[in-house]
């Protein structure tokens, strides 16, 4: 079996290693990812092709993801609005009219997008809006604070049914949880989970979300790593919930939101703060699957800080926590493959 992707990318930056990571599709849906080998050289541009199988399936669109977006090569203090993305096309949501392009603290390449908490704007978000029963998401923020932190910061956020189904991450001053609520059963579930964020620091995210089905069962998964930057970025597991995410069948998410909430105002312990300044960078969404390639710099996963291409390849099952790591070495310019389902 063989995957192939073409992509943007070059030996010594995360983003195109991230752009790397974004193009893979195959295969058997039910085994376990297996690399039987590697062709082609990590260079800008270039194919590589990676053979084996039980990738996973990638539906649509294949074979790239759903967006990706790097925000390079725009006009600086341009909104991001509805633009194209690199991948993809950004939409309408609350907030996705105060986006801009900036080349003031790109995480990779020398642009990012900049959402301005300030001045009363608490709401500042890049948008996709489609029905959301798997997905998976993959992004870089830096938060560069006026004074105190938010009482409640939503780095992301979904919505569904006019808003009657939120998922919101929330970090305030002193706290941190992730709240799954649909309220036409009157459901909710907060979980007390998550890093907290300081300022100053660019934080990698990923997040694996499947709704429930059946819609009434404890099927549901929202998933999130996160990196440590006082442990050199190595990423780790914030939580893996597994509940009942909705009320009924004909209950989905339909609003994605990444950056996007940054409370001014005060409340209990926390303080009224000035804003903030936030920049997201290596934006990729995929929507219907979990199925991807990462490049790391390990040979086990959950060690990998996914900084620089190296020289192993480990391919691991994400249902199963278990890591089954299976070096690839691959000469010279070193690349190590991830891949889940
Ligand atoms: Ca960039």
């Amino acid at each position: 079996m063989t995957t192939k992707f073409n992509t943007n990318l070059s030996t010594n930056s995360l983003i195109k290693i991230i752009g790397l990571s974004m193009a893979v599709y195959t295969l058997h849906a039910h085994s376990e990812p297996a690399i039987s080998g590697v062709n082609g050289s990590v260079a800008k541009d270039n194919s590589v092709t990676i053979s084996g199988n039980g990738f996973g399936q990638k539906p649509t669109p294949t074979p790239q993801p759903w967006l990706w977006d790097d925000f390079e090569d725009r006009p600086n203090g341009g909104y991001v609005g509805v633009n194209q993305a690199k991948i993809g096309q950004w939409q309408v949501g609350e907030g996705s009219n105060a986006v801009k392009y900036s080349t003031a603290k790109p995480h990779a390449g020398s642009m990012s997008a900049w959402h301005p908490f300030k001045n009363g704007i608490y709401n500042v978000s890049l948008s996709k809006n489609a029905t959301f029963s798997k997905f998976y998401m993959d992004y870089w923020f830096y938060v560069d604070r006026v004074d105190n932190n938010s009482r409640n910061f939503k780095p992301w956020r979904l919505y569904g049914k006019d808003d009657t189904i939120t998922y919101r991450y929330g970090l305030g001053c002193n706290y941190q949880n992730m709240n799954i609520d649909d309220t036409s059963c009157k459901m909710q579930h907060t979980y007390w989970v998550g890093k907290p964020v300081e300022g100053g620091v660019w934080y990698h995210y990923q997040v694996y979300f499947k709704e429930s089905n059946p819609a009434t069962t404890q099927t549901g998964r929202v998933i999130q790593y996160s990196n440590d930057p006082k442990q050199g970025d190595k990423m780790t597991k914030d939580w893996d919930i597994t509940a009942q995410t909705r009320c009924a069948a004909d209950r989905h998410l339909s609003q994605l939101r990444i950056g996007h909430y940054w409370g001014l105002d005060a409340a209990g312990s926390c303080a009224a703060n000035g804003g903030a300044d936030i920049y997201v960078d290596n934006v990729y969404i995929d929507n219907g699957t979990w199925a991807h390639i990462e490049l790391g710099n390990n040979a086990d996963y959950d060690s990998s800080t996914v900084r620089s291409p190296n020289t192993y390849c480990m391919v691991r099952q994400l249902n199963n926590h278990q890591s089954k790591p299976r070096q690839l070495q691959q000469g010279g310019s070193g690349l190590f493959i991830c891949c889940r389902r």
